[in-house]
């Protein structure tokens, strides 16, 4: 008898409770590993030994699910091709997110986006998407096409803590990443705006900085710079994932010009400016842009 398929639910359930249990375990395992490594990342950073150890990890096992047929990580150049049982979903990991944090002892994640499209594929291909998130307590944000939930995590079980997660209407905090004489002058004149009226909040890890404006409500921001016009952060690993459930979330998130979700993507590793938070600062930065 030929193996059946499982259905998209089945092998998304699947993806996140591996994830679950290995977040867990990669927490631990962090100790001993903060050391870098002679290597760099396809994005041409330092990678550090708990990058490469938590991406092996993840892969190993995300990659042995049924109906995955296609792991990508930002720490490895190539996607890799796993399983059969066409058509499959296809993930895309971050395994850690913000790991330069890893030598200040501060915040950091993991992120998930798992696309029924081969990568690199557009973010509106995402069918769920998650983060963990490293802080005092780990926890892990889930969403779907049904909505976003937020879990705690303890070994490999995960306790709902926020149902139906949905942005405050009323915003508190933003942060925005890179120097800000590298700025350029339309998203400087924005941030002046905003600093009048959020209180700031950022901790140099994505994860981190998003779960406070999913917290409080609010904007985060890693917009271009002078010196990088594509901006930091990744679209498939990055980018695509977070858009997705900061919309599910009822936010908004944009390169600038779109939603995140509608960029055409050209390459896995390529870059783009990352603005997500409340509808109204997601527009007003827009209109900035203009
Ligand atoms: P990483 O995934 O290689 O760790 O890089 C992404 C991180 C984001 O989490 C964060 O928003 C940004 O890089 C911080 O950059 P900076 O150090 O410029 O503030
Ligand atoms: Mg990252």
């Amino acid at each position: 008898m030929s193996a059946s398929l499982p259905s998209i639910d089945e092998t998304v359930d699947s993806i996140f409770g591996t994830v679950a249990y290995t977040a867990t375990e990669i927490r631990q395992g962090l100790i001993g590993r903060r050391v870098p490594v002679d290597e760099e990342n396809p994005s041409g950073e330092t990678q550090l030994e708990a990058d490469v150890w938590a991406d092996q990890l993840l892969r190993k096992r995300l990659s042995s699910i049924d109906g995955v047929v296609q792991y990508a990580s930002e720490e490895e150049d190539d996607c890799h091709d796993c399983g059969s049982l066409e058509p499959g979903l296809a993930v895309a990991v971050d395994p850690l997110d913000g790991s330069s944090n890893l030598k200040s002892n501060n915040v950091m994640g993991t992120i998930v986006g798992v696309y029924d499209e081969p990568l690199p594929a557009r973010g509106d291909a995402i069918v769920a998407a998650a983060y963990v998130l490293y802080g005092p307590i780990t926890t892990m944000m889930v969403a779907t096409d049904d909505g976003v939930t937020e879990y705690e995590l303890s070994g490999g079980e995960r306790t709902v803590v926020r149902e139906d997660v949905r942005l405050p209407a009323e915003p508190v905090v933003y942060g925005v990443g890179g120097r800000t004489p590298d700025w350029p002058a339309d998203v400087e004149g924005y941030v002046r705006e905003i600093e009048d009226e959020l209180k700031l909040r950022y901790g140099g890890a994505m994860i981190g900085d998003v779960n406070q404006v999913l917290t409080y409500g609010g904007l985060f921001a890693y917009p271009t710079l002078e010196s990088a016009p594509e901006g930091k952060l990744r679209l498939q690993f990055e980018g695509n994932p977070i858009g997705y459930i900061v919309e599910q979330a009822g936010g908004r998130s944009s390169d600038g010009e779109q939603s995140l979700l509608a960029v055409e993507p050209t390459d896995v590793h390529q870059r783009t400016p990352v603005y997500v938070g409340n509808e109204s600062y997601v527009d007003r930065l827009e209109s900035h842009l203009s």
